[in-house]
């Protein structure tokens, strides 16, 4: 198993000008590069563990030798948890998804902006740094989360459809510390298109 840093789906200008350029580029090839390269200087202890995917080291952690499993859980989940954030974004994104999902939303949380409210209170609370996630639990359900540090929904045996980093580095250098303009501002960039059909590869 190889583990490579994925190209962006666009350039780093394109979330212009919501999440600015030098940002993203320091985040893909600084950030996210050396969660990568951490995770296979972990592995290389234990050349007769072989994992079949990033996202099943984190599925099945205890599988994983116990004195790399720490490292493992943050560098796989810094991984993976990049690898779908770019993806769940896209220059001129943001509205609100259709079909399938939209239904489900409205279902659950009883209206678009109830969960958009929702999902806003997890990210500016989280303390430190983590994510706030969008993820489809054990039991079908949707359900919104905050996760401390690189920890990844499928460690808790759910399934991510979108996540918001809220870690200093995803938005320092163009909001200092007014995170809740950078959460705001990312509305206007999320993929929808992606975010659904992460949906319907999971119920479907
Ligand atoms: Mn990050």
């Amino acid at each position: 198993m190889k583990f490579t840093l994925p190209a962006l789906p666009y350039d780093y200008g394109a979330l212009e000008p919501y999440i600015d350029a030098k940002t993203m580029e320091i985040h893909h090839t600084k950030h996210h590069q050396k969660y990568i390269d951490d995770l296979i200087i972990a592995l290389e202890k234990h050349p007769e563990f072989q994992p079949t995917s990033v996202a099943s080291l984190l599925i099945d952690l205890p599988a994983v030798p116990e004195d790399i499993r720490k490292k493992v859980r943050d560098n796989a989940g810094g991984h993976f948890n990049h690898s779908l954030f770019w993806q769940i974004m896209k220059p001129h994104g943001g509205g609100k998804p259709n079909g399938l999902l939209a239904e489900e939303i409205q279902k659950e949380f009883g209206s678009f902006s109830a969960f958009e409210g929702l999902f806003n209170e997890r990210a500016k609370t989280v303390f430190g740094s983590g994510w706030a996630w969008l993820s489809v639990d054990k039991s079908g359900k949707l359900v919104v989360t905050a996760l401390p540090n690189q920890d990844s929904p499928l460690l808790y045996n759910e399934v991510p459809l979108m996540g918001l980093d809220v870690w200093e580095h995803a938005y320092y250098l163009k909001y200092q510390n007014k995170r809740p303009d950078y959460i705001t501002a990312w509305w206007h960039v999320i993929n929808w298109d992606q975010v659904e059909e992460n949906y319907r590869a999971i119920i479907e």
